[in-house]
């Protein structure tokens, strides 16, 4: 029951917060989700605990040493005695996907290596680190913050950690389509009327309405998600609608506005 996550990072405090606010935090407090933090300074040797040196072949930056980290990442293995996953949070990795997170989720405790500086010594990754994964291509100052997406995207995927919202199944992208919009009170803002179709009571044309916008949104605005899925009949003609209405508001002027309807 639940989910065991080990960070091995200069920052642990950085890392922490994911635990203190939010659904991570009450997954923590329900016993749903341990996090702890191995920081490779505590394993660091000599009187001046060094992590990281200077790279050889000159350069500018530092590189974490090997030993304080590879003993840090033995200790969080330790401390989950038994099978584990150590990953590697750095943009040389495959980037992050929904399937990634699931797998991760399932499998047994993970060890999540973060680095900081220009990264960590070429030789973890040889001997201690069984996958690479990044978060896409923009440049971070650092593992951490990528760790805590992952710990709240897997956290989101634990059986009872969401509420009676039971968000994790109608999510974006876990059918593969973006979100329908969304509307609260006051019905009128900014002259901007809520859709009709949404005070209407008919629990049906609701429905299709917003399985009509998932996939016109994502059409317009994520195609490659729409490309290799299959098109139920509901679907195509929802989309067709949708399509020949942004079609018909493009050329006619008058239609602007009716866009949302
Ligand atoms: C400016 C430094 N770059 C030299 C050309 C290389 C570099 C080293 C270390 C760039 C970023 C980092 C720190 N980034 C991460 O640890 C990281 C990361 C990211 O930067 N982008 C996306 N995903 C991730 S996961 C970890």
């Amino acid at each position: 029951m639940g989910m065991r996550v080990a960070a091995v990072t200069l920052f642990p405090d950085l890392v922490m917060t994911v635990a203190r606010w939010g659904v991570t935090a009450r997954a923590v407090g329900r016993g749903l989700l341990e996090l702890d933090c191995w920081n490779p300074r505590d394993f660091a040797r000599g009187r001046h605990r060094r992590v990281d040196d200077r790279p050889y072949g000159g350069g500018p930056g530092m590189v974490m040493m090997y030993e304080p980290v590879r003993d840090a990442i033995a200790a969080a293995r330790d401390a989950v005695d038994g099978a584990s996953r150590t990953i590697h949070l750095s943009p040389q990795g495959r980037k992050i996907e929904q399937c990634d997170i699931r797998r991760l989720a399932h499998g047994p405790p993970l060890v999540m290596l973060c680095g900081r500086y220009e990264g960590v010594d070429e030789r973890l990754l040889d001997t201690e680190v069984d996958e690479e994964l990044s978060l896409g291509d923009y440049v971070l100052s650092g593992g951490e913050l990528a760790a805590m997406v992952v710990i709240d995207a897997m956290t989101r995927l634990i059986p009872g950690v969401l509420g009676h919202e039971d968000s994790a199944g109608a999510d974006s992208f876990s059918d593969g389509l973006l979100d329908c919009p969304h509307f609260t009170r006051p019905e009128t803002v900014a002259e901007r009327q809520v859709p009709q179709v949404l005070i209407s009571g008919d629990h049906g044309a609701i429905r299709r309405w917003r399985l009509k916008q998932s996939l016109g949104r994502t059409w317009e605005r994520r195609p490659d998600l729409l490309r290799g899925r299959d098109l139920d009949p509901e679907e195509r003609t929802l989309l067709d609608e949708y399509m020949s209405e942004r079609v018909a508001s493009a050329v006619d002027p008058a239609a602007i506005g009716e866009r949302s309807e």
